[in-house]
């Protein structure tokens, strides 16, 4: 077949117009940053010609394979062959073909509330042993108010699959009563190699924007008596580890005299874990404040630093301001980019002196003291211009499909429209070279699977929300909201990506 280039009718960068009748992948003719170069008609009716864009990248194809999602969070390939993908919004598990697209049956997940702009159906993961169980994993926030009030919780609940019906059943409670929020719960989980399931739960968004006056959790330890009670209000900004009945492993850490499901702590936002290379270690990528994202490995009663330090300590453009710790914190207006008022106690990083704090693998980015966190060029949308990339998912790749990718992580992100390639060094303690950008698009990046032979990669992304603009500044028009775009190895050897 020739290759056939779409033909371009350029405009205003933001009023781009496409025409093209087939979708079509001319890889010679693509620079790895030329946002526009792949595009396809959407629509039955050839009248109402819709206009799609899709991300580029040297070595790879790309197309779209479904859209119409209500907020995806999770994608798995599972081992039925059909991508599973949670929809946060939409509180259904929704099979895909992972070849047509074809939508193969929603399922609906029972009990699941969902009124804000992070709860919802979150994380999934597949028993190890599935096709012998049936079993799969779901983290979502739920009512634990019988009456019109709202307590927003978390629960981890264990269905049984059944694939003749299409539905999922006897449900099973892991644990219950977690803190839920309207910001920061995280909610991702893997089984590692041990059988264990490990579960990620943010800081509940707590001494930030609309939750500012309650006090952060994230350093807090539970008491034997808390634990007995399954009292787990000291489970914010962790990372838990639990038997698959929910039960407290008897090797898990002791930290500060309690052994409880706390793994880590010390976290802000960890939305991806992920078992490092050759089953060793596991690690999870964290949003960070206005700077110093984190990719950190995990360590068995690991303090994270946070929220008293960002990224490592070293006292640079971040302060612990405890808005929560200030008696008239009602009477105060949020603003972390203005000097803290009167009142609000101010911690330096260095002033925090945990032997067990654990530094990061590495950081997106750090930044120097004095950098400006209000460029204009964002207008409103200030945080996207901040110096984070807002990390949403991370997996692992094992196969050696693709040249020089094996046993490398791909990092999602919600802000900077670019999966990272972070490859780590012998160690397994910092990154053997920069990161690899792959990708780049107006999209937000939300989770991503790879195909058993490991020459695909399915994307899912949010139905909304702003984005880095690729010309600079910040966009809210996404390419392709709430879909999923498969991204699939040549085979050309032009993406080796290791440089
Ligand atoms: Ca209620
Ligand atoms: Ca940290
Ligand atoms: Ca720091």
């Amino acid at each position: 077949m020739g290759k056939i280039r779409p033909l371009l009718l350029s405009g205003l960068a933001g009023a781009l117009l496409l025409v093209s009748l087939v979708t079509f992948y001319t890889p010679e003719t693509q620079a790895s940053d030329t946002p526009f170069s792949n595009n396809s008609t959407l629509g039955a009716n050839n009248n109402t010609t819709s206009i799609m864009r899709l991300p580029s990248q040297e070595g790879f194809s790309v197309r779209l394979l479904a859209a119409n999602f209500s907020a995806p969070y999770n994608i798995l390939y599972g081992p039925d062959g059909a991508l599973w993908i949670t929809e946060r919004v939409g509180k259904v598990i929704t099979r895909v073909d992972p070849e047509s697209g074809s939508k193969l049956g929603s399922i609906p997940v029972p009990n699941v509330h969902q009124s804000a702009p992070q709860d919802g159906l979150m994380g999934m993961a597949f028993d190890p042993a599935f096709n012998n169980t049936h079993h799969i994993y779901v983290a979502y926030t739920y009512d634990a108010d019988p009456s019109d009030a709202l307590d927003r919780r978390v629960k981890i609940t264990r269905f049984t699959y059944d694939a003749a019906a299409g539905t999922i059943g006897n449900p099973v409670d892991l644990i219950s009563g977690l803190y839920g929020s309207t910001d920061h719960n995280s909610g991702r989980m893997t089984f590692g190699p041990d059988g264990k399931l490990y579960y990620t739960i943010g800081d509940q968004g707590k001494n930030y924007l609309a939750n500012y006056c309650l006090e952060n959790q994230a350093q807090s330890l539970p008491t034997a008596e808390q634990v007995a009670a399954r009292n787990w209000t000291a489970y914010q900004g962790k990372v838990l580890r639990m038997n698959p009945d929910g039960s407290i492993p008897d090797d898990n850490p002791v930290i500060n005299g309690v052994r409880s499901h706390i793994l880590t702590y010390g976290h802000r936002n960890p939305q991806g874990i992920a078992v490092g290379p050759n089953g060793n270690s596991l690690y999870v990528s964290e949003h960070g404040d206005k700077s110093d994202d984190e990719l950190n490995r995990l360590q068995a009663g690991g303090n994270y630093g946070w929220p008293n330090v960002a990224g490592y300590n070293d006292d640079k453009a971040y302060q612990y301001v405890n808005w929560s710790g200030a008696k008239n914190c009602k009477d105060l207006k949020f603003d972390n980019t203005a000097p803290p008022p009167p009142g609000v106690p101010v911690m330096n990083e260095s002033e925090f002196d945990a032997p067990n704090f654990v530094p990061p693998v590495h950081t997106f980015y750090t930044v120097e003291n004095g950098y400006n966190f209000r460029d204009p060029a964002c207008g409103d949308l200030t945080y996207i211009c901040w110096p984070t990339v807002a990390p949403s998912s991370l997996r692992l790749y094992t196969s050696d499909a693709i040249p020089g990718w094996q046993d490398t992580f791909l990092m999602t992100t919600l802000k900077a429209g670019k999966i990272f390639q972070l490859a780590l060094d012998e160690n397994g303690t910092a990154l053997a070279r920069d990161p690899v950008e792959l990708f780049r698009s107006e999209n937000r990046y939300r989770d991503l699977a790879f195909s058993p032979d490991g020459s695909t990669i399915y994307v899912i992304t949010d139905s909304s929300g702003p984005a880095q603009a690729i010309g600079g500044g910040a966009t809210i028009n996404l390419w392709n909201p709430g879909s999923v775009l498969v991204f699939r190895y040549e085979g050309t050897g032009g993406a080796s990506m290791s440089k």
